[in-house]
């Protein structure tokens, strides 16, 4: 490399929050999933290295490709690359950060390699990083499609709508505790695999058929059945935590009583105006349409200020990215 240049390339991913959850492994090493997940995109830390020298194996693999096929190309999958790594979420609280830590990683890389491959293509290695991270390449409603592959070669992220087509809905995220989880998901989801009987039905007999309820009431914009689906999706999979041996505790004492909450709240307007979701911690993420913001926040805000510090804080009103 007589040429020293320096090269640079930056990006953003956000963060995402499943309605419908990913909880288990077939391969860990490939980080296959046991079921197909979905997430809506929210506003806005790469982990293990072992993690991320699988993404740059697959990088590099691929801007080598692009350099053998265009021989004036400069030899970038022989440069060092120094990575700088911001996220404005509470890392490892179960917000997704990681998601989204590793999706700017991959899309950052493939942008300074200059790579064609689509997001779905780079999907399968920000896979890699971290199993929910490929569900962050994506701006809008995306589905991890869990693929049967057992190179993982169908095991990829799919738009199926973009943050565009559903204005209305919008979501909270009640920080009810910003530190790190007491169990990884990566140790917990196996646990589950291994010791759960509730887990094999879950993934056998209700998610296939709950992404595709997902899928209609995101295309059809039905609150209703999205709320429905995703209040159901969360208990289940925390009923799969519980199910587990040692059992899994990631909500505490705030985070039901948000879920009592909006249930109350759902009850006392007669109409379905918020949905509680929770992954691999405390917080809860409330989606709503923008019309009820104020009866929803409002409501929460009274019932728990006293209980949750960060309330009203910065991460209390973080709407969906690009709405
Ligand atoms: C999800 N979670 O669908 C689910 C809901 C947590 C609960 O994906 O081991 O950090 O890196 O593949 O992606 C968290 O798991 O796990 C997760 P690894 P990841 O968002």
């Amino acid at each position: 490399m007589a040429d020293k240049k320096i090269y640079s390339a930056s990006t953003t991913a956000p963060v995402n929050i499943a309605v419908v959850k990913y909880w288990g492994k077939r391969d860990a090493k490939l980080n296959l999933p046991t079921n197909s997940s979905l997430s809506p995109a929210a506003a806005l830390s790469p982990r293990t290295p072992s993690r991320q020298t699988a993404c740059f194996r697959e990088l590099k693999a691929l801007r080598k490709k692009l350099e053998d096929a265009n021989p004036s190309l400069p030899k970038l999958s022989e440069y060092h690359v120094h990575i700088v790594s911001e996220n404005n979420f509470p890392t490892a609280a179960g917000l997704a950060s990681s998601a989204a830590g590793f999706a700017a990683l991959v899309r950052a890389i493939a942008n300074l390699y200059e790579l064609p491959e689509s997001p779905t293509e780079l999907s399968k290695i920000a896979r890699q990083g971290s199993g929910s991270a490929c569900r962050s390449l994506f701006g809008g409603y995306v589905a991890w499609e869990m693929g049967q592959a057992v190179d993982g070669s169908d095991s990829c992220a799919v738009e199926v709508a973009p943050a565009s087509h559903w204005p209305e809905l919008k979501a909270a995220i009640l920080v009810v505790s910003a530190a790190k989880k007491g169990v990884s998901s990566t140790a917990g989801m196996q646990a589950t695999v291994n010791t759960s009987a509730l887990f094999a039905h879950r993934a056998r007999d209700v998610v296939p058929k709950r992404m595709e309820a997902m899928r209609a009431a995101i295309r059809n914009r039905d609150f209703e059945r999205f709320a429905a689906h995703t209040m159901a999706d969360s208990n289940q999979f925390h009923a799969v935590c519980l199910d587990t041996t040692p059992p899994i505790f990631y909500m505490n004492d705030v985070s039901r009583a948000a879920i009592r909450a909006i249930e109350a709240l759902n009850t006392l307007e007669g109409r379905v105006v918020g949905a509680y979701t929770f992954d691999a911690g405390p917080n809860a993420v409330i989606y709503y349409r923008e019309k009820d913001e104020e009866k929803v926040l409002g409501f929460l805000g009274e019932l728990l200020a006293p209980e949750v510090a960060e309330w009203a804080g910065k991460y209390a009103k973080v709407a969906l990215e690009g709405y």
